[in-house]
């Protein structure tokens, strides 16, 4: 018995399934996936807070909009289990011995951690978001915004350290010049099949939340794009935004600019009646299209005597909450598909969808096409 001594030893993977060939695998379609929604992302961030310098936001072409932010939400749903199954193909570095080899491998793990912390917080935060869950102590919007960043620099940097590889995998030719057992290739390639197939799974059984022609599949989607009054999806209710059942003979529309006026929901029925075919395209992953009509804002603005290049302030009845005000841009502003809308699908609008009036311009977040509009703001 003498003289045992208790080794630990760090777990011994040798399945080819952990390998750098199989990592790069998975990467080959991980990396396409967080490229586009960052890209999409980004989009929806400056169509949400428009940078000085691009004065007009375009409003063309009108399911713009609705296809970035559909993408965004596919990719991003996508990416998890390629996510997942890159982890596991990789995990085993984590027992790497011996962990800190040189000052240079330790920044490459910490950019490695980084990566890996940040785009889980990505994904799980993206998807709550999706189900409008947010068991978190900070605002969304500008940390899943930030954090973004944060992972495409690290992922900027794994892909310049790991070029040697990724490289190698590329100018592989033909399976002949390998010299891995044939058995070791079919596991590879049950594993990406395997990933390949959840992977297209979770797309298939969500993304009808946007693209309506799959709707009949959707299956973890919180929302369907039928559900809803007047078969469209409602966010936030009239009774959650605290402005209830407005009396439509109480309603005045103000709106403000240099000859200001104020209208009726009569006077409002009574202007020419504009109909419009346009989808509400909302942030949290569903978009849906609808008929609406109503007044073109432009024809509102012109009796107001608003420069041409006015941009307008959008002013809810609504009282508190983040979505209460939205501004349209120069395009949006002056495109004759903006109206305030009175009706939707043939009906007065339910309170639920903004009654009296709403706004719906093409090519825009669905958190700009603000409901109970009371007041229009000429801006300079
Ligand atoms: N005043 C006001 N307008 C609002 C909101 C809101 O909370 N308050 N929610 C917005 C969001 S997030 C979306 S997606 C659309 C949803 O429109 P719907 O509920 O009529 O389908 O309305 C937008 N307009
Ligand atoms: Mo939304």
């Amino acid at each position: 018995m003498g003289g045992m001594k208790l080794r630990v030893s760090p777990p011994v993977f040798q399945g080819r399934l952990h390998d750098a060939r199989t990592a790069t695998s998975i990467g080959r379609w991980l990396g396409p996936a967080f490229a586009v929604c960052f890209v999409t992302g980004l989009v929806s961030h400056f169509m949400q807070h428009p940078p000085g310098w691009a004065d007009a936001v375009p409003s063309r072409p009108v399911w713009g909009y609705r296809l970035t932010q559909g993408l965004h939400v596919a990719s991003g749903i996508a990416a998890i289990p390629l996510l997942l199954a890159k982890l596991w193909t990789v995990y085993p570095r984590l027992f790497e011995w011996p962990p800190l080899r040189s000052a240079r491998h330790a920044l490459e793990r910490l950019s490695v951690a980084v990566l890996v912390a940040g785009s889980l917080f990505e994904l799980a935060t993206g998807l709550l978001n999706t189900a409008q869950w947010y068991p978190w102590p900070f605002s969304f919007v500008p940390v899943h915004y930030a954090v973004g960043w944060l992972v495409v620099g690290a992922l900027v940097l794994h892909i310049a350290v790991k070029a040697p590889e990724i490289r190698a995998h590329w100018t592989r030719r033909s399976p002949g010049t390998l010299a891995l057992p044939t058995q070791d290739g079919s596991d590879r390639r049950s594993l990406l099949a395997a990933v390949g197939a959840a992977a297209g799974a979770v797309t298939l059984t969500t993304v009808g939340q946007s693209f309506t022609p799959l709707k009949d599949f959707l299956l973890f989607a919180p929302r369907h794009p039928d559900k809803g009054p007047q078969s469209l999806p409602v966010n936030r209710t009239a009774a959650a935004a605290g402005v209830g059942r407005i009396a439509g003979e109480q309603y005045r529309l103000v709106v403000a600019g240099p000859r200001p006026y104020t209208l009726t929901l009569d006077d409002l029925r009574a202007l020419p009646q504009h109909e419009v075919e346009l989808p509400i395209a909302c942030v949290e992953g569903w978009s849906r299209s609808a008929r609406w009509t109503g007044v073109r804002v432009v024809d509102l603005l012109e009796r107001a005597d608003a420069p041409p290049d006015a941009r307008v302030r959008v002013v809810s009845l609504q009282l508190r909450g983040g979505y209460r005000v939205s501004e349209l841009g120069r395009a949006h502003a002056r495109d004759p598909l903006t109206l305030l809308a009175l009706r939707l699908n043939g009906e007065e609008l339910d309170p639920d969808h903004g009654y009296p009036a709403r706004l719906i311009a093409p090519d825009r977040p669905g958190v700009l096409q603000t409901k109970w509009v009371g007041r229009l703001e000429v801006l300079g």
